[in-house]
């Protein structure tokens, strides 16, 4: 049968289930890679499982997120995980040494691998040729103990690039366009496919900055084939012997498939606050512009900054802006400088940032009061950068370079004719600031300061549950909304009773108090549920103030597998038309639900009146004992 590289991937590493569409499957994982802002809660529950050593062929721990540390809380968190990753056999990647989709793609990633990351964008490695795969803590915590990954078999979305792109128009345009055409939710249990004659003269990085953002599509994966421009990469990297060919079999099928002509596209940017709302510049300018920042996972590699700098090259930034850049990695930062390109930026009045996520998670550079803030990261929702009432839109190096240039979004085009960059130099490579660990971990003494917190877990599922409607939610809900990230919150990520204060801050400043009141709640939703992060916490902190179940008209996919890990219900509405019915203060009971759950629909009752609502489980034989176990880890102890 002719494959497609996604279901060559994946049937090479079934070990549970059949491969058909909509079955449940496992997955062998190969690598994995936590951050510190979910490492934390991941390492926890790895202790919690009772293993001694990871059992993957290679995992990595990394500290990108939290490293502002305005606190003590970030550096306990850090020795935390230092120590823990020696202990378990992991990588420790230090605090500086880079943002985890970067540094993996550059030291670790391999094609035709799999990866499990406790970060959404893990599918930046995709721009490999890897299949990377974003989840919650607990599902790589399972993986690191050597067990599957279990997903519903995706459905494979071909996107086919013809022709070649036109001068100012970069690769954060092409997923701009497949974001425009397929929204933030047009990916969601799919994994998007790249193929056609376009992909030939795209790099690595380019392709990575593609797979990067099909996260926001909500798409399960992302990928490229493994070819010339691979091999090229990984040679330049030093790890030749990491490659292998890899491409879609002649004749292969998709479920879906979407053609893009490349010399069609034109500079395009997200409008606030949702990276699927995609306009080209030139429907947006003139508008004044406050910041400019530069850099994250999907934009910070050097090719990036490299463009940049060119267009710095002898010029002042905008007197009303602010140009902070953060390179994705110490990799493209020192070979930034032993080019001498850094100093084209510095001189041209730029902000340098350590290499981390920064900015992009509200670490730091909050836009002002009302702020314009052009970035080249891949989320623009509403609060996220830090600052409640900014505008932020999403653009490629170029549009970012023209903004600090003019002081207003502008097409890059004006800037005149494109620079003729020479081919990327050979990258620094230098991996003093990755910590192998100890070939036995078994004397390390794992350190926990007062920030790390012992877990959380829920009860078995009891017959039934009576609850209140805490709140009602409306579509495309994110994650940042459920628990925000910045430097205020982020700290607390090991720390659920604190971090619990913050469920729904922007929305409902008072949900947390009211949850407690209540003691046994639910939430309902609209549709796409939980988009964005794979922050598992999105489901602990809610957990902790007594919710049950979320009622939604359907869900993102990490954060319902997450709900799930918790023994949190997510049910779907069978009508959608009830989502209309139900308000806040609701009293709903799920009588006999243990029992009820054994069949594909659940009936909900109001108290209020006795009105019925049919809604559906979609859970699978494995996910029910999950949930009736009250969670993975008393799942997991139970079935060990
Ligand atoms: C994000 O970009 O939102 C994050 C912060 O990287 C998250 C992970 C987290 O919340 O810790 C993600 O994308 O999964
Ligand atoms: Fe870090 Fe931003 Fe990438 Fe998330 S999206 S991993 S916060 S750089």
């Amino acid at each position: 049968m002719a494959d497609n590289i996604a279901s060559k991937i994946l049937k090479e590493h079934l070990v549970d289930g059949e491969f058909k569409s909509n079955s449940e499957i496992g997955l062998r994982i190969d690598q994995t890679l936590t951050q510190d802002a979910t490492g934390t809660m991941a390492y926890l529950q790895l202790e919690a499982l009772g293993v001694k050593r990871v059992q993957t062929e290679l995992s990595v721990s990394y500290v990108d997120h939290n490293t502002l540390q305005n606190g003590f809380e970030n550096a306990d968190d850090h020795r935390y995980l230092q120590t823990s990753a020696a202990k378990f056999g992991a990588w420790f990647s230090r605090p500086g040494n880079g943002i985890c989709h970067q540094v993996h793609l550059e030291r670790f990633g391999a094609p035709g691998k799999t990866l499990l990351g406790a970060d959404s964008h893990t599918p930046t490695a995709g721009g490999l040729g890897m299949l990377g795969i974003g989840a919650g803590g607990l599902d790589v915590a399972v993986a690191m103990a050597g067990g599957p990954f279990y997903l519903v078999v995706p459905e494979v979305l071909k996107v086919n690039l013809t022709g070649k792109l036109p001068p100012w128009v970069g690769a954060k345009d092409i997923i701009l366009e497949v974001l425009r055409r397929l929204s933030v939710k047009g990916g969601v249990n799919k994994i998007v496919e790249y193929g056609g004659p376009g992909i030939k003269a795209l790099s690595v990085p380019e392709r990575a900055t593609i797979t990067n953002m099909g996260a926001e599509l909500g798409a399960t994966s992302s990928i490229f084939p493994s070819d010339a421009e691979t091999k090229k990469f990984l040679q330049a990297q030093g790890r030749e012997e990491a490659w292998r060919p890899l491409e879609a079999d002649a004749g292969a099928s998709y479920e879906h498939e979407i053609t893009i002509a490349l010399d069609n596209l034109v500079p395009m940017a997200a409008e606030p606050h949702s990276p699927d709302a995609v306009r080209a510049i030139t429907e947006i300018e003139p508008l004044p512009v406050d910041q400019v920042a530069v850099g994250s996972c999907t934009n910070g590699s050097y090719q990036d900054l490299r463009l940049l700098a060119e267009l710095m090259k002898g010029k002042s930034v905008h007197p009303r802006v602010s140009l902070v850049v953060a390179p994705g990695s110490r990799q493209v930062s020192l070979t930034l400088a032993r080019e001498g390109v850094l100093e084209n930026l510095l001189a041209s009045g730029a902000r340098i940032l350590e290499s981390a996520c920064g900015p992009c998670i509200g670490m730091g550079q909050a836009p002002p009061t009302k702020g314009v803030s052009v970035r080249t990261f891949n989320r623009n929702f509403a609060g996220r950068s830090g600052t409640a009432d900014a505008e932020v839109y999403l653009a490629g190096p170029a549009a970012a370079a023209a903004a600090a240039l003019r002081g207003e979004i502008t097409d890059p085009r004006k800037l005149g004719d494109y620079p003729d960059l020479p081919v990327p130099p050979p990258p620094v490579i230098d991996d003093r600031m990755i910590i192998a660990p100890p070939a036995d971990g078994g004397q390390v003494e794992i350190v926990r300061g007062p920030n790390i917190k012992p877990l959380t877990l829920n009860e078995p599922l009891p017959d039934s549950i009576r609850v209140k409607v805490l709140i009602v939610v409306e579509d495309n809900i994110t994650t940042d909304h459920i628990i925000p990230g910045g430097s205020k919150v982020l700290p607390l990520r090991s720390n659920i009773e604190a971090l619990s204060e913050y469920v729904f801050y922007s929305l409902d400043p008072d949900f947390p108090a009211r949850a407690r009141q209540y003691e046994s709640g639910l939430i309902v939703a609209g549709d796409n549920y939980g988009q964005g992060s794979s922050r598992e916490h999105a489901a602990l902190a809610p957990l902790f103030l007594g919710v049950k179940a979320v009622l939604a008209r359907s869900f993102a996919r990490i954060h319902r597998a997450n709900l799930v890990n918790f023994g949190i219900l997510p049910l779907s509405f069978c009508d959608p038309g009830d989502y209309e019915r139900l308000s806040a203060g609701d009293e709903l009971v799920l009588d006999n639900i243990r029992e009820q759950l054994n069949e594909d629909k659940v009936y909900i009752r109001r108290g209020n009146d006795q009105a019925q609502i049919a809604a559906a489980h979609n859970l699978s034989t494995r996910q029910l004992e999950i949930i009736k176990a009250g969670g993975l880890l008393n799942y997991t102890h139970r079935s060990l």
